[in-house]
């Protein structure tokens, strides 16, 4: 019989990625998404018109990892065999305008899936969508899975929580749980407001004379990036194996937000030429327009300032490494924003 995954986050980045592939697989695959005032399934539509997928084998529930209630007769009535928590306020620097909704969503919306599976009399393995947000403050480089944590804003304590509850729930209940901490992972599918999606969008119709101008924050951050369409493989392989596990998952090389921006810049044959420091410092084309300019409420309250993974536990034991590297991630978005710049808003 085949296989039944149940999917928190359905309607997100590595949820849209995460159903393609287990769909492919041959799995029936059930996604919880929000009520909305506007459509929210613009990134899984696409499941229904793909001659590679079985649409019969994919549905969609109403819930939400707030409300103890969904949760629960949500996984009641599926009985699946893997649960992924994808679902969370993802937005780090939102986490601190709305810290307690980001705590309910983060941290207890993993509780009450942990609460429901050990309820529950199907054995059901469990992934959390754990990040390298939680190591924050690093306290070595690169990060491993050894690495302590010390996270820099309400969503990295957030996940932190539901990292040690994680744990808790697989010692105390023999629960085949895992943890990914997974690093920055960016797709044509990445949400508007992220650093990597902004950057490209913007530059792509700074090119096409359609946005004057890209407002950032701090330039100067260092993130590991890589494809989320890497990243949802290692999900699925975690709980493929004998023993549940927590692994880092990156691609162990940084950079920072300005040669992304450089690197995005080049390819699109923008040259960038920049001038002044700190919060005045700008980005001028080869025309001598300023088409760059830094603002201070792009900025948070505590910075993550460096992170880069050593991703050897998951090569090891999961067989996994990445596929793309920076410029194929770039490229793809780049495609992808391309295609899709005449139909913008
Ligand atoms: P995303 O695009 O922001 O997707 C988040 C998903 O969670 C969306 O489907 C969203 O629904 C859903 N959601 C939010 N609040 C919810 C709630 N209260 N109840 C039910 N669903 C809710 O994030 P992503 O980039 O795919 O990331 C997936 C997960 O991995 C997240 O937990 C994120 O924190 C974590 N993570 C991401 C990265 C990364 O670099 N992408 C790295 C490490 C960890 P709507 O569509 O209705 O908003
Ligand atoms: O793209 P970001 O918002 O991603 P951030 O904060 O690293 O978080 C993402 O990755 C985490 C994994 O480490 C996930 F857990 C989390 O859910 C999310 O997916 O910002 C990246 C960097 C930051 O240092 C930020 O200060 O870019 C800097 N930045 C500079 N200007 C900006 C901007 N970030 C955003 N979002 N917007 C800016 O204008």
């Amino acid at each position: 019989m085949a296989k039944k995954a149940l999917i928190f986050g359905v309607t997100g980045q590595d949820g849209s990625y995460l159903s393609k592939f287990l769909l492919k697989k041959g799995y029936v695959v059930h996604g919880i998404k929000r009520r909305g005032s506007t459509l929210n399934t613009e990134r899984i539509d696409d499941i229904y018109t793909d001659p590679l997928i079985k649409k019969n084998n994919f549905f969609l529930h109403y819930g939400d990892i707030t409300d103890s209630l969904s949760v629960n007769n949500i996984i009641k009535k599926i009985q699946p065999d893997e649960i992924y928590n994808l679902a969370a306020q993802s937005h780090v620097a939102v986490s601190f305008e709305i810290p307690e909704y980001t705590s309910n969503a983060d941290a207890l919306g993993t509780l009450r899936i942990l609460e429901a599976i050990s309820k529950s009399r199907k054995k059901i393995k469990f992934y959390q969508a754990g990040s390298s947000e939680m190591f924050g403050k690093v306290q070595e480089t690169p990060q491993n899975e050894n690495t302590p944590f010390y996270p820099r804003s309400p969503y990295g304590a957030a996940k932190l929580y539901s990292h040690w509850i994680t744990v808790n729930y697989r010692e105390s209940y023999k629960i085949f749980a895992c943890n990914g901490i997974l690093f920055n992972h960016e797709s044509p599918l990445r949400g508007e407001t992220f650093v990597t999606k902004k950057v490209v969008r913007a530059l792509c119709k700074i090119k096409f004379k359609k946005q004057k101008k890209l407002f950032i924050g701090n330039l100067y951050s260092k993130r590991d990036w890589g494809h989320a369409e890497d990243y949802v493989i290692a999900m699925w392989k975690m709980l493929q194996q004998k023993n549940p596990s927590d692994f880092v998952i990156c691609t162990g090389k940084q950079y920072t937000i300005k040669q992304f921006i450089n690197f995005t810049a080049k390819k699109l044959g923008i040259k960038i030429v920049w001038k002044g420091r700190g919060i005045n410092e700008k980005g001028f084309d080869q025309n001598n327009n300023c088409v760059i300019e830094c603002k201070s409420k792009y900025f948070r309250p505590a910075e993550v300032d460096s992170l880069k993974g050593d991703y050897s536990k998951a090569k090891k034991i999961l067989n996994w490494r990445p596929k793309h590297n920076i410029h194929s991630l770039i490229d793809d978005m780049i495609k992808y924003e391309i295609k899709n710049l005449n139909n913008d808003r």
